[in-house]
């Protein structure tokens, strides 16, 4: 309590809050930008239809959740309602269908933990992903932008945090840090908690949007036009939240005992879900439970090396948003 009367001392707090927007605005891809990406998903829906008529294309991820910066790639799920599709045939298949169109560097990764046809189209100089029938990724992806539209702080404070994340070095899931969609989560997660809250729990409200995805029933409340003033009782700034999220992950989360999970809008326990041991390669240091996927800990890919390294870079993020005559430049400082 006495750091955050410290912060809200802080005489500077209207310029801080003026930079954080700045930098958010900075942030946030053209509208040419969108455009092409559009352009791109039109011609792969073209080429994939030729081949598989009964195919669907959906993007999924930051180019379709209001979460990503501009200049990113996109992420595309085909959808095809097939029950004994090969992936891996299925994918270089796909591979040559779009080789032979002019796109530059197909590549089919067919043994990634989500095997996916990689490109770049040289119109747009876009690059995309393709993945076959992720939908749970689809319909997450849905989640994360219906959240974004209740309050705008949501789509500030995620937009702060990726990018200290990208600028710190620690959005890198295969060197044990953490996914952009794990800090997305967590952004969810603090205004959920905040008092007043500023964000609602979609999944635990009255069911408008239903779907069974692999056996798994994804239920929420998407009629969020409904929700705008939700978070008016509070008034806390960008800058406040920056500071307050980061100050929650340096002080506050109990890593030993406590899960985040925006499916129950709280805290649970690690007890509660048989995660207090490491089992096989998961070892929940830090513990993000997946909205539709409940077994599934985000921070799994988090070991005892990254977790201390996340650890030091959320406690340098606290005390900068506390002490550092200007946080705005040193919080992104590259590492
Ligand atoms: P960038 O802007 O590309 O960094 P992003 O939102 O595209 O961020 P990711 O690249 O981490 O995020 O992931 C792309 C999407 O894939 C986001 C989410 O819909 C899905 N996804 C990623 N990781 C997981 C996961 N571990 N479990 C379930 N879905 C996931
Ligand atoms: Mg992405």
């Amino acid at each position: 309590r006495n750091l955050k009367r410290h912060m809200e001392c802080r005489r500077d707090i209207g310029t801080l809050n003026f930079r954080f927007l700045s930098i958010y605005e900075s942030l946030i891809p053209e509208e040419e930008e969108k455009a092409k990406q559009k352009q791109l998903l039109t011609l792969l829906e073209k080429l994939v239809s030729k081949e598989w008529p009964k195919a669907q294309l959906f993007l999924y991820g930051s180019c379709a959740n209001s979460f990503g910066v501009s200049k990113s790639d996109i992420d595309v799920c085909l959808a095809i309602d097939d029950a004994d599709i090969n992936k891996s045939e299925f994918l270089l298949k796909l591979a040559d269908i779009l080789q032979s169109d002019n796109l530059q560097n197909v590549q089919a990764l067919t043994r990634a933990r989500v095997p996916i046809v990689k490109l770049k189209d040289p119109v747009t100089g876009i690059s995309c992903d393709i993945c076959i029938n992720n939908v749970l990724a689809v319909v997450n992806t849905k989640l994360l932008r219906d959240y974004a539209q209740i309050d705008v702080r949501l789509r500030q404070l995620a937009f702060i945090v990726k990018h200290w994340a990208k600028s710190r070095g620690v959005n890198e899931t295969y060197q044990g840090t953490l996914s952009s969609y794990a800090y997305v989560l967590m952004c969810i997660h603090f205004l959920q908690q905040c008092k007043p809250a500023i964000l609602p729990c979609l999944q635990g409200m009255q069911t408008t949007y239903s779907v069974t995805v692999d056996d798994i029933q994804c239920a929420f409340f998407d009629q969020v036009e409904r929700l705008r003033h939700f978070g008016s009782h509070n008034k806390e700034s960008i800058a406040q939240l920056v500071w307050a999220f980061f100050n929650y992950w340096a002080y506050h989360h109990d890593y030993a005992n406590d899960v985040i999970s925006i499916r129950t809008g709280s805290i649970i326990s690690k007890r509660e879900k048989d995660w207090t041991r490491r089992k096989g390669n998961d070892r929940h240091l830090i513990c993000i439970e997946d909205p539709f996927e409940i077994s599934h800990d985000l921070g799994r890919v988090v070991d005892k090396f990254s977790i201390k390294v996340l650890r030091e870079e959320f406690e340098r993020a606290a005390y900068i948003m506390q002490y550092d005559p200007d946080p705005c430049v040193t919080l992104f400082e590259p590492y």
